[in-house]
């Protein structure tokens, strides 16, 4: 899973991602490393991983990651080229979801790009870029399928599907939000969709980055992040508050002065977890487990994966020799104390191809090839 930072010049992206790496590099040995300096891989903060690792003496501890990108350069006016314009554009393509930086803090020392602060006028003028650039896919598919509509009769229904978009977009809305307000039906209009893969038909993380005093209730206090969730609440998007400054503070320290500073800012968990998560719900993600003495691994999979594709994430002869599942729930595998004693108290499942992988389940695949 790939997420892209966007956002507004100096709204605290980098500060964000520099935490963000950093807190993963320090992540005891979990794998960790940067592809290039925009590009992090940070580990999911996962207890069960960590509690099974435990139970089986194991060797390795392997959490699920999420690759981060820096993408820098989105001004206005960067889908005519200004700024990095195009390059930024294509960055933004290649992700799963986009996490949005709003600046919702005042600091006189930082300049805002368009002189004070007004988050949700931010969004707008990054979105409306996003939405240019999808404007131009789309009238460069027009123009190629009006070549061929006249002998095509597919090629006609493609038309007035493209039309649609674009008149959604030329509103000034989100192509994501044809989908919940059921404006693409059927498959082969859903599969069309898809296959532009547009910008603003990426699932986006609002992440209001806030100063340290609004940190601890939430921002519940602060009118410019109760403006951001209205206007995500719109477009069915979900919000997270953070302070990137606080972040970085925090991705400095060790696990337990870290829990100790948390502990005094009146929060449960970092900004990191609270990203982990907002984006595990938005793309409908979850984890199994498997666990055993040379390895305990989370892998990510969608909410409703079978068995077989999920055993396909660990190998592929695997999804292609399924034979069968033996599942158990990792709370029970650790009250119970082993594999077998949890086989001997029938908590043991055995699953077959049908079987929809819940989140938590650890699974020995059977398989033959
Ligand atoms: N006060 C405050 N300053 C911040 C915060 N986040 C970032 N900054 C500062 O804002 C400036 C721009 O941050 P940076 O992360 O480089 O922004 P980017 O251009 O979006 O990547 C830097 O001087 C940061 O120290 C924050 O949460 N609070
Ligand atoms: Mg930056």
């Amino acid at each position: 899973m790939k997420l892209g930072i966007v956002g507004l010049p100096n709204v605290g992206k980098s500060t964000l991602f520099n935490s963000l790496t950093k807190a993963g590099a320090q992540a005891e040995n979990y794998p960790f490393c940067t592809i290039d300096p925009n590009v992090g891989i940070v580990p999911v903060p996962d207890e069960r991983i960590r509690q099974l690792g435990e139970l089986y003496h194991t060797k390795k501890v392997t959490p699920a990651v999420i690759e981060f990108v820096d993408i820098a350069g989105l001004v206005k006016g960067a889908s005519k080229g200004e700024g990095l314009g195009n390059q930024f554009l294509a960055n933004i393509r290649e992700v799963d979801a986009i996490v949005h930086v709003v600046r919702c803090f005042e600091d006189d020392n930082v300049v805002h790009v368009d002189g004070s602060v007004d988050p949700v006028r931010d969004i707008e003028t990054i979105e409306m870029e996003l939405i240019f650039a999808d404007l131009e896919v789309l009238e460069r598919r027009i123009s190629k399928v009006n070549r061929t509509a006249r002998m095509d009769k597919t090629a006609g229904k493609e038309l007035a599907l493209l039309e649609k978009i674009k008149a959604h977009l030329e509103d000034g809305k989100l192509a994501r939000t044809m989908i919940a307000d059921g404006l693409v039906d059927g498959e082969d209009d859903r599969k069309l969709f898809d296959s532009y893969n547009l910008l603003t038909a990426k699932p986006v993380i609002y992440a209001a980055n806030v100063s340290e005093d609004d940190l601890a209730d939430d921002g519940a206090s602060n009118a410019q992040v109760a403006q951001v969730r209205e206007y995500a609440a719109k477009n069915g998007s979900e919000v997270f508050v953070i302070c990137a400054k606080i972040e970085a503070e925090i991705s400095e320290l060790d696990d337990e002065e870290k829990a100790m500073f948390l502990e005094d800012l009146g929060l449960s968990e970092s900004g990191l977890e609270k990203l982990v998560r907002a984006s595990y719900t938005t793309l409908g993600l979850m984890s199994f487990l498997t666990a055993g003495e040379d390895e305990c691994r989370a892998w990510t999979i969608k909410s409703g994966t079978k068995a077989p594709p999920a055993a396909g994430k660990i190998h592929t002869d695997f999804e292609r020799g399924f034979i069968k599942a033996e599942v158990v729930n990792y709370a029970v595998l650790l009250r119970e104390g082993s594999l077998a004693a949890a086989r001997e108290k029938g908590l043991v499942g055995i699953e077959g191809k049908e079987y929809v992988v819940q989140d938590g389940d650890v699974i020995l695949f059977r398989f033959n090839v």
